[in-house]
């Protein structure tokens, strides 16, 4: 399936060790922001460079019949300029954003450099902000904006799309879910009861 849909992207995890990677991707556990079970806000997968993701591909390998929260929700990014208001559009195309990603608890970095909308590509590239009560596992500023305004562009901005309309998927053993990663953001609801086990390809 993933092949059928272009390239597999192997995505190493830095400062992992083998062992932990192997658990975290076969086994979803703890709070890995991929295969964890806790909410991750709004967010295109990937980069724009060696990770550029075209489809996002989730399966179920197994779900309790009792589990509740863990739907991925999926929001259409679709002619972005006819929705968002001016000055957002205008910060979205002109200025760069950096995003800073803590990738593991033992305190390993990564940051993104990056335009969040490119209209001659209609690409959006976007990591919403986590809700304050959370430990952030990313948090997005732009440049000439304070973390404080960051925050706020993209929180009206993901409200915007997110009104238009969104779908909730709750899963189930051997559901598959393909995503365009670059038509929409998905986002995760936290799993509250019992378990759901997803695996992901992402592939250009
Ligand atoms: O677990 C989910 O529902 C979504 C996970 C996700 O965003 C991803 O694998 O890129
Ligand atoms: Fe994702």
């Amino acid at each position: 399936m993933a092949n059928a849909l272009g390239r597999p992207i192997w995505v190493p995890h830095q400062g992992q060790d083998e062992a932990r990677r192997a658990q975290l991707t076969h086994l979803g556990l703890g709070d890995d922001p991929i295969t964890g079970k806790g909410l991750l806000p709004f967010h295109t997968d990937g980069d724009r460079g060696e990770y550029k993701t075209r489809y996002l591909i989730l399966y179920c390998l197994e779900a309790s019949e009792d589990n509740q929260g863990g739907e991925t929700l999926i929001a259409s990014t679709e002619n972005i300029a006819g929705i968002l208001p001016a000055d957002i559009y205008q910060i979205l195309t002109q200025h760069d954003a950096t995003t800073r990603f803590r990738l593991d608890a033992e305190g390993h970095f990564k940051s993104l450099t990056y335009r969040v909308y490119v209209p001659e590509s209609a690409s959006l590239m976007a990591y919403f902000p986590y809700p304050k009560s959370e430990t952030p596992h990313w948090a997005t500023i732009f440049s000439g904006f304070s973390a404080a305004s960051s925050r706020d562009i993209l929180t009206n901005m993901e409200e915007v799309l997110t009104k238009r309309s969104f779908c909730a998927h709750h899963w189930r053993k051997h559901d598959l879910l393909i995503i365009d990663n670059e038509k929409s953001i998905h986002a995760r609801q936290p799993l509250t009861h019992g378990y759901r086990h997803v695996v992901r390809v992402i592939c250009r």
